[in-house]
């Protein structure tokens, strides 16, 4: 395979969403045959779908990878089950959502796999950190994900404070 960029959004709004995102940013980072270019903020967002849960966090990643999509699919399911993943409601909260939003310009319709994401123009907790990792993103349509921003849905998003480092010098 050769190498091709492939954006991953991420969202969880239980057991210490921002820890689930970290620690879920290694995990995809360290996977085979891939290489992270760039991760965004983390932002707050009230939940798309039944309102009685709790906000979620979300963020997306650029990866480089020589990985298939179905191969990166399995691979995001993976990550997903070692968070404690349980597919119980529909629209329901969850630890951990890893969702294949774009992979190089393709468009793939299977049973498993809709890329681009089909939920992509209408979340502003997809869009707004897909310009972060890179300003002039478009779909393999041409619309921008600039233009697609300005025009969705308000789920009262706000960027968190950027996770503390790791203390240097160590003690
Ligand atoms: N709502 C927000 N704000 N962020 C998400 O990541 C998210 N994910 C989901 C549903 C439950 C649809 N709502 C969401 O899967």
């Amino acid at each position: 395979m050769p190498v091709t960029d492939a954006f991953i959004g991420l969202g969880s709004n239980l057991a210490d969403p921002t820890a689930q995102l970290a620690r879920a940013v290694a995990e995809l980072a360290s996977l085979p045959d891939t290489t992270l270019v760039a991760q965004s903020a983390f932002y707050s967002s009230h939940p798309v779908g039944p309102q009685d849960q709790p906000d979620f966090v979300n963020g997306a990643v650029w990866l480089q990878t020589r990985l298939s999509p179905l191969q990166l699919l399995d691979r995001l399911q993976q990550i997903e089950q070692h968070h404690g993943r349980e597919r119980k409601q529909r629209w329901g909260p969850r630890t951990l959502d890893l969702d294949l939003l774009m992979y190089d310009d393709d468009t793939i319709s299977s049973e498993r796999l809709t890329v681009p994401h089909p939920e992509l123009p209408n979340r502003d907790f997809v869009l707004q950190p897909l310009l972060d990792l890179k300003a002039d993103l478009a779909l393999p349509d041409g619309q921008t994900i600039a233009q697609l921003r300005q025009h969705c849905p308000d789920n009262n998003l706000r960027p968190l404070p950027p996770l503390p480092r790791e203390p240097f010098p160590p003690g």
